[in-house]
């Protein structure tokens, strides 16, 4: 078995062993990767979607600094992670309002795409930054396994397993009614958890290991939520991408 076949039989097993029997699956027309139907909503996953080698290095891109060792450093107790001087992803922390008080988000934020296209989400403004060579690579090989034109890319880092994401839905209205939302995943496998809106005990667990890709669309974000909950014994980072496609504010 070479190990491409070596892959497939892995991606097949996987999302087998996570789908089948509940939701029907079938193995999507590229070869790569299964698209399963839930209730109100399409699920594409492919574990192994980026070879190892492209995942690795995106990775080493993604955190590239000239100040401090993506691998030795323990990011918590770096403080103004905007002012670092980043490579290739001007990371920033932002902070959100909650009850009154201003809290930094668990996690670490950049928001890249066509810089006509702002986004506001959890009371954030997010002006997009340009897109560079990488991050046009990855939207262009998601455009062609998916048929879709994504023109905005939400990064999140959980910088370990404390950092993490709640139940949310992606359904702000510059997102249009049916959004498709494409996941990219490297470094640290994480869960990634869905749930029914009106029956929050129908949960779907997915893992997102380095280099998988999880595509949500149809009527999904109307009628699940979705949350990468904390896990303690992560002591790695972990980028996801969410590339979007925002539609065009005519106000
Ligand atoms: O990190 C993830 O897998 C999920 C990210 C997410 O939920 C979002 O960007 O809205």
């Amino acid at each position: 078995m070479d190990l491409f076949d070596q892959l497939e039989s892995e991606n097949n097993s996987l999302a087998e062993a996570l789908f089948a029997g509940q939701y029907p699956m079938q193995p999507h027309a590229s070869g790569k990767g299964h698209v399963i139907s839930v209730s109100d909503g399409e699920l594409y996953y492919a574990p192994h979607f980026f070879e190892q080698k492209i995942s690795d290095r995106v990775m080493q891109l993604l955190l590239a600094n000239d100040q401090f060792d993506p691998q030795s450093t323990n990011w918590h107790e770096v403080e103004n992670i905007d002012q670092i001087h980043w490579q290739n992803i001007q990371w920033q922390h932002d902070e959100i309002k909650m009850y009154g008080k201003t809290m930094l988000l668990p996690r670490i934020s950049a928001w890249y795409g066509d810089s006509d296209r702002p986004y506001t989400y959890s009371g954030i403004r997010l002006q997009p930054k340009p897109w560079n060579s990488m991050l046009n690579w990855i939207r262009a090989e998601l455009a062609s396994i998916s048929g879709h034109d994504f023109n905005s890319v939400l990064l999140n880092w959980y910088r370990s397993g404390e950092d993490h994401i709640s139940w949310h839905t992606d359904a702000e209205p510059e997102l249009g009614k049916n959004p498709v939302i494409a996941s990219v995943n490297f470094g640290a496998s994480r869960r990634f958890l869905l749930r029914r809106i009106d029956e929050p005990e129908c949960k779907i667990e997915i893992p997102l290991h380095h280099g998988s890709l999880l595509i949500m669309s149809g009527a999904l974000q109307h009628h699940w939520q979705h949350s990468v909950p904390k896990q303690a014994k992560v002591k790695d980072s972990r980028i996801n991408m969410t590339f979007r496609q925002i539609l065009k504010d005519e106000a």
